[in-house]
Order: C-alpha cells, then structure tokens, then sequence
C-alpha cells in the first residue's frame, strides 16, 4: 500500500476521533461545530474594528462605517493587515536565525555546516573573505541580513537575484520592498483609522509587503538555515501517524525554527540521553515532526513525519506521545488541554508563544544543546507514565524522499546524461523538459490545512491531476506533509505520472513531487522558477508555471500570495480570501493586479474544476510561446 487513498486516510482520522470520544477530548472537529455558520461580515472582509468607534460592519443600509470608510475600504486594510502579519510572522522567525548565525561559532552549539553557502553570500552581499575566519565571515554576513530589516535607504539585496524583466517591472510599479521592517509597519501605518482609504493603494502595498517576506525574509531564512545546518540533499523517510514506535520514547516537534529542532534532533541522539531512555524501560528516542519544523528536520536529518497542521491533535490522541515540543506558529492552543486527556506533555518553548496550560521551558539558545537536552529528559522521564490501554497507533506508515533544495534538484535532473563532461550545473534540463513538451508546466502546490474544505482531499486530488497530466509538482509545508501522507512523495508515485513525467522521473531518479522543504523555503521555489526564466531569458509571467494554494488558512500564506503573484507566477487559491464583501478588491485580486504585476489570483474550491484551470493556463503560457 504505498499510495493510500484519501478515503483510507480519512478511517484512521475517524478511528483517532473515535479515541477522543473515549477519553472525553475536544477536537477540532467539536469547535469547528460549535462555532457554527461563520459570522457573514467577517467571512466578507466588511467588519471593521480599526478604531473604538466601531465596530462597523457594511451592510446595504449603512454603507460606510462610522469615519465613513467603504466595503473596500475596509476589506482593503483587512486584507493587507493578513499581509503585514504573514510577513511579519515568516520575517521574525528569519531575524532569529540570523541572530543564530551571529552567535554560531567553532565550539558552540551552533556551527557552520554549509560553508560554500557561507562563501557564496558573502560573495554577494560584498563582505570580504581574505584572511578572514569562517566565524568572522558568519557573523558579518549575519549582520548584513539583520540589516535588511531595519536598513533606512535603498531596496532589498536579493531583489537583485532576480531576471532582470522582473526587476524592472517591480521598479516601475513601485513594488520593490524597502527594509523589511519597513513595509510591515508602513502597512500598520497606512491601516490606522485615517490613513489609507484607496484599495488598489493598499494592495500595492500588500504586493510590496509579501516581496518583503518571499525576497526577504523568508528568503534570508532559508539561505542562513542552511548556511547552519546544511543544504538539503534528497532523503529517504516516512511519514504518518505509523511513524510512532510502541516502545520508543515519542517525541513530536511542532512549530517552525530550525534552531530548536536542529537541537533537539542532536539531543535525542546523545548516548547519555539514549541510556537514559533505556533506563527508564524504552527502547529508545523516537522523533517525529509536526507541520514545518518537520519539513525542516525531514530534510536534513530524515526525521520522520507525523503529519501536517490538522494531524497535531491526532498524534496526542495516539496516546503514545510522552511530548509534543512546539516554539512558533500554527500551534493549536487546544494542545494544552488535549494533552491532559493523556500522559502527554505539552512543552512551549518560546517567550513568542506561551500558551495557557502548556509546559513552559524556555530555550535557550545561548546554551543551546544542554537547553535542548534538560527539554528531552522531560520527555523521557515522562515514557513511565504513558497509560498502554489508551494507545492506538494507526499502522499506516509510506515512505517518501524529502531534501530537494535547489542545489540537489539540478544535481538529480544532470543524472539526465552519463557522460560527466555534458553535466549543466544548470537548470537548462528542466527548462529543455519544459520547451519540448515532454513535462507540459511545472507547478508549486503549497500551504496549509483548511477545514472548510475536506482536508488533505484538496491537495492529493490536484497533484495527482497534475502529474496525471505531465505537470511536475513541487511542495512546500502541509502540502508537501498531505503529499506525505498519501504515499504520493515515494519514486512509486511516478506510476500516477503520465508518460512524459514519468519518463524523466526514471531517468532522472526522482519521484514526480518534490518536496522543497517548510513554507519559509517557498523562497527556494520561487528561484527555481526565477533561475528557469533566466536561462531562457524571458519575464517569469511567461513560464507555464503555476502556484497553487489548494487549502491555505494562515496570514502568513496571505503574505506568500502576494510575493507569488509579485514574482510573476499565476496563483490558484482553494479557500476565499476574505475580501468577497468588495467588488473592488475581488477584482483587483483576480483581475487587475494581472496589469501591475503580470499574474493574478484565481479562486475555485472544487479541486477538479481549480486543477482544470490550472492545466488551461498552463496550455494557454505554452501557445503563447509557441510551445
Ligand atoms: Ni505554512 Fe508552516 Fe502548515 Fe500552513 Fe502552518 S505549518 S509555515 S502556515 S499550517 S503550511
Ligand atoms: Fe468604524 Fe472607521 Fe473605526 Fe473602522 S476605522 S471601526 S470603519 S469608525
């Protein structure tokens, strides 16, 4: 059973609901009932409570709110407040691995892993390299990326990266981010009672915002994350709630920062801390993740994958997890008090993210491995209180390869040809792929869990639509995690493929999903696609190329929307934004921006409708190139 349905998927979800009843836990699926019909005026983006003399909402009878600001007015600022707080989510998190990066050094905690990497930006960024010491080099370039979020002059460095079309559109339009920092309190700003009324202005400063987190932040985290720990190479792992052991220690993962996880992995491999576990009657450490910090410790390490944002409270009803470790976002508050229906500890980890009920131990990165180490002796001391008859661990468990950075991806398509003196370094066998027809388009499928749609169904069904149809799929976050689940990031998968994809999937050695890593390395995607339309130099709107965003929920995938379509790259969402309640911002969205930026949102929530149009465009980019 490599593949595993979405109906498969779905009895072991029903059998864990099942375990919940048993043990008297509230899950999602209670609140999300409870809540009932969401409320109509948020749903449409037409409820304001910028100021205290609301709140107003917009109805046909009182058209303006009380400072007389419109339906568009006020799902324009809604909207570009989801933006500044993507952004700023996505951009924090890179600020403290640069701090990281800062503190690296050759016998601390943290070190450099990746030194080409180190080198390479340096080399970009212009810090010189003569004589110096690898550390002295780190902590310089970490200088320069904390820069780029306060600098007072000039736009961003990696905007610099980019097919020089795209840069003079962002130019022309007035899109190119400043200083990070910058353009979240620049939106804070225009949002404030008074300021902004103008749509259209407020989502040109969303477009500039999101580009402040795809070429800045986001891009910042992923370059100095694997500076740290490593450029990703492809990897054998599994995935699902099968991944957690009977007699193991279970430790999950939750959040996103490398720099707890990188520590954690290290920790549970410690031969003091194994013993210990021994001791204590286990067999040993089991690690698996949550959302995206598995992404991040699946790519480097391997680690396991228990599942994406709406599995978090199906692995503490397996009864058979002594810890969920958790730092920074998509972290159910619900945890704390599910986890006492069970043995399990809840343990936050950041002063970002305290949560009621939780475990508190702060990490510190200062002493970073022996802070990670007293976080797993928790964990451990905790095995003797698991409760047998309570654990149910669903046996569904598929293998999948994660791990392809930029970097590995051109490494495996030059497997295209023996002989050593014809292998590109480039991208150019992909682009060939793509101009000949053999894989009609490429696209990015990527985001979260929603339950207004039928979660995980959304994903498997577009990306087996797509490869289907010879469209190579590459993924990120829950989506990468959904793909996960279902077998579909196994070599096997490719048997779903059609003939072109499945072609070069054999020669080249790889399965026909990609798993590109955590939703921060979005970033990675976006100069995968850049890197393409360099080498054919052409605008990156040309490409028949495609995100996707099949069952997003955050602000922090708002703000990925928006660097998407900023970058040139047509976006399909699988969920409305909440803007429905103006006209205006409908078609900004979905049709103007397309004159600004050259690429637009489409909304469809039926996965076979949304992967159909998917497909059009994708046919409609390639006549147009006449290919
Ligand atoms: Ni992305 Fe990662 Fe998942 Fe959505 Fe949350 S984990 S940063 S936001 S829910 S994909
Ligand atoms: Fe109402 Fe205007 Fe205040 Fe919003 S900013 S709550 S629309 S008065």
């Amino acid at each position: 059973k490599t593949i595993l349905s979405i109906e498969q998927m779905e009895e072991i979800n029903s059998l864990l609901k099942q375990k919940a009843v048993e043990a008297g836990a509230e899950t999602w699926q209670d609140r999300k009932e409870a809540q009932k019909v969401s409320c109509k005026f948020g749903e449409e983006g037409v409820c304001c409570r910028i100021c205290s003399m609301g709140p107003c909402r917009i109805t046909p009878k009182a058209p303006r709110g009380i400072c007389g600001a419109t339906a568009d007015t006020i799902a324009a600022r809604n909207f570009a407040r989801m933006v500044a707080a993507g952004a700023a989510a996505h951009s924090d998190h890179a600020r403290d691995i640069a701090h990281v990066l800062h503190m690296s050094s050759e016998n601390g905690s943290y070190k450099v892993k990746d030194k080409d990497k180190l080198y390479r930006l340096a080399g970009e960024w212009g810090v010189s390299t003569e004589g110096k010491d690898l550390y002295d080099v780190a902590h310089e370039v970490a200088e320069v990326a904390l820069m780029e979020f306060g600098k007072p002059f000039g736009t961003l460095r990696f905007l610099d990266r980019a097919v020089e079309q795209r840069q003079e559109v962002w130019k022309k339009e007035n899109v190119a981010p400043r200083a990070i920092d910058r353009e979240i309190a620049t939106i804070m700003h225009s949002t404030h009672i008074g300021c902004t009324a103008e749509a259209e202005s407020l989502v040109r400063m969303g477009l500039r915002t999101g580009m402040s987190d795809g070429w800045g932040g986001s891009m910042i985290g992923t370059e100095l994350t694997d500076i740290l720990f490593g450029t990703p190479t492809p990897i054998q792992t599994e995935s699902n709630l099968g991944v957690l052991e009977e007699d193991m220690v279970n430790i999950v993962l939750h959040g996103h920062d490398p720099s707890l996880s990188e520590m954690i992995v290290l920790a549970s491999e410690d031969a003091e801390l194994v013993a210990y576990a021994k001791e204590k009657g286990a067999k040993g450490i089991n690690l698996a993740g949550l959302c995206c910090t598995a992404n991040e410790v699946t790519m480097r390490h391997g680690v396991k994958m228990a599942g994406n944002f709406l599995q978090q409270e199906n692995a503490v009803l397996t009864g058979a997890v002594e810890a969920v470790i958790v730092d920074v976002q998509c972290i159910f508050p619900a945890m704390a008090a599910l986890a006492d229906c069970f043995h399990t500890k809840f343990i936050t980890t950041s002063p970002k993210a305290k949560i009621p009920g939780a475990t508190h131990i702060e990490f510190d990165e200062h002493h970073a491995f022996d802070s990670a180490k007293g976080i797993v002796k928790e964990a451990i001391d905790n095995y003797a209180n698991r409760d047998r008859a309570k654990v149910y661990i669903p046996d569904s468990k598929q293998t999948a390869m994660a791990g392809y950075s930029i970097e590995a991806i051109i490494k495996q398509l030059d497997l295209v040809t023996n002989s050593h003196v014809d292998k590109t370094g480039t991208v150019k066998p992909l682009a060939d792929c793509i101009v000949s027809g053999v894989l009609r388009g490429a696209v990015g499928i990527v985001g979260c869990n929603n339950p207004k749609v039928r979660p995980d169904y959304s994903h498997i069904e577009i990306i087996k639509n797509m490869i289907a149809n010879d469209v190579i799929v590459v993924a990120t976050g829950c989506a990468a995690q959904a793909a996960a689940k279902a077998g579909l990031l196994d070599k096997e998968a490719r048997n779903l493929a059609g003939q072109g994809l499945r072609t070069v999937c054999e020669l080249v050695d790889i399965p026909p999903v990609l798993h590109m890593g955590s939703c921060v390395d979005i970033s990675r995607i976006i100069l995968l696609v850049n890197a393409v339309a360099k080498h054919l130099n052409m605008d990156i709107p040309k490409l028949p190329v495609v995100g996707i965003a099949p069952e997003w929920m955050s602000e922090k995938a708002v703000a990925i929307g928006n660097y998407v379509i900023t970058s040139g790259i047509d976006t399909f969402l699988g969920v409305y934004p909440q803007v429905t309640g103006s006209a205006e911002m409908v078609d900004l969205l979905t049709n103007r921006v397309e004159d600004i930026v050259g690429a637009k949102f489409t909304v469809e929530m039926d996965p076979a409708k949304l992967s159909e149009q998917v497909l059009e465009r994708i046919e409609a980019k390639r006549t147009a190139l006449g290919i």
